[in-house]
């Protein structure tokens, strides 16, 4: 009924919760409302149908209380919050209760910033990738205070507690970007403790978990995802010495080839899908880019395995710029979190 209705003192609804909370949160309102607003009416109308009468006697006459309407004040409030109670535990046991096949994504509270950790591995501070539609059970804990994970337009919040876990589960509805809070005051930063929770639709979810979905916001791909190894892998295997975003390299810049036709030395040219990035890593000889000079050396499974072929493939197929590739003398930095590596807040940890 409520569904239609766009309030925008409401935050928008989306997750399977949202209806049914906002149902019973206007419910309350309006029980309240109606019961406050009767009692102050009747106040008013007594007031004024009971007042001293001019020349009237000075005694009032003396009333004994009537049973009758001592049982329907008492029963009818009493039945209102009986209806609140037993509303609010059905939409809580169904908030605690998870889907038996959801999969379960960590969120981890620090002063003053969230840590999640994605079932396949990647992992993000302060956001939250989810696909459309399909539930996943999050379990929350905390490394310092208590923190609270709420999420507005899920309808959803849970206190996450040091030394304990605590799980509750979404069913995300709507594609778009939302709002995350901590609800719980937790020092200093708490006003700072906040992020995004990302709802996209499954096949940009599929891409955001490899690592290949990066046009928003300009971002670098998912630490964890198979771009971001495929990234630690081009820095270690020090691809930027030739190939980087200086414009200053012995070979062809990598951003945005991936499904270009490429010209090749002779005249001809080739699509440049995924087999041809991974001919070109392990036997670049083979066809020479038009205008350069055949300098690279082959990259065999003893130095490259399939598998690590594979993420520096992932790795070229998410560069949709020259900005994202390194610089020449680029190092691969150290994990968040590590000493000296630079910490969400811009400082470096101890
Ligand atoms: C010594 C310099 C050098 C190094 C190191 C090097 N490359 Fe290259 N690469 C080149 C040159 C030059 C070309 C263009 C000529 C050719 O096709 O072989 C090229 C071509 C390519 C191409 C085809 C590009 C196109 O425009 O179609 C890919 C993909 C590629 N390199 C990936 C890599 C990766 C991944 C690494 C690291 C594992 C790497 N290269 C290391 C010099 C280098
Ligand atoms: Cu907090």
């Amino acid at each position: 009924m409520f569904n239609d209705l766009n309030i925008p003192l409401l935050p928008p609804r989306a997750s399977t919760f949202a209806s049914e909370y906002d149902m019973l949160f206007w419910y309350i309102n309006l029980v309240c409302l109606i019961g406050g607003g009767l009692t102050l009416a009747t106040l008013f109308w007594f007031c004024f149908r009971y007042a001293r009468q001019p020349g009237a006697k000075e005694e009032t006459p003396r009333i004994l209380g009537s049973m009758k309407i001592e049982i329907a004040w008492t029963l009818t409030p009493f039945l209102f919050f009986v209806s609140f109670f037993i509303w609010g535990v059905r939409i809580y046991s169904d908030k605690i209760s998870a889907p038996i096949d959801a999969p379960e994504y960590y969120v981890v509270g620090k002063q003053w910033m969230w840590k999640i950790q994605h079932p396949t591995g990647q992992r993000e501070i302060n956001e939250l990738h989810l696909a459309v539609d399909r539930p996943v059970r999050i379990t929350g804990t905390s490394e310092d205070v208590i923190h609270d994970f709420g999420i507005p337009a899920f309808r959803s919040k849970f206190d996450v507690i040091p030394g304990r876990y605590v799980t509750t589960w979404y069913h995300p509805t709507k594609t778009g970007t939302y709002h995350i809070f901590c609800d719980q005051y937790c020092g200093m930063g708490h006003s700072q403790m906040v992020g995004k929770v990302h709802v996209m639709n499954q096949a940009d979810y599929d891409a955001w978990l490899e690592g290949t979905y990066v046009d928003y916001e300009g971002k670098n791909s998912a630490d964890g995802s198979a771009a971001w190894e495929g990234r630690k892998l081009f820095l270690k295997l020090q691809c930027n010495a030739c190939h980087n975003a200086d414009g200053t390299g012995r070979a062809p810049q990598l951003a945005a080839i991936h499904g270009q036709r490429r010209p090749l030395q002779g005249g001809q040219d080739v699509l440049a899908d995924d087999a041809y990035l991974r001919d070109s890593i392990r036997n670049p000889m083979a066809k020479i880019v038009d205008g350069w000079k055949p300098i690279m050396p082959a990259y065999t499974r003893t130095q490259v395995s399939e598998e690590e072929l594979l993420n520096l493939v992932a790795y070229i197929r998410s560069l949709k710029q020259a900005t994202q590739l390194p610089k020449r003398y680029e190092q691969y930095p150290a994990p968040v979190g590590a000493p000296g590596a630079p910490t969400a807040e811009g400082g470096l940890s101890k």
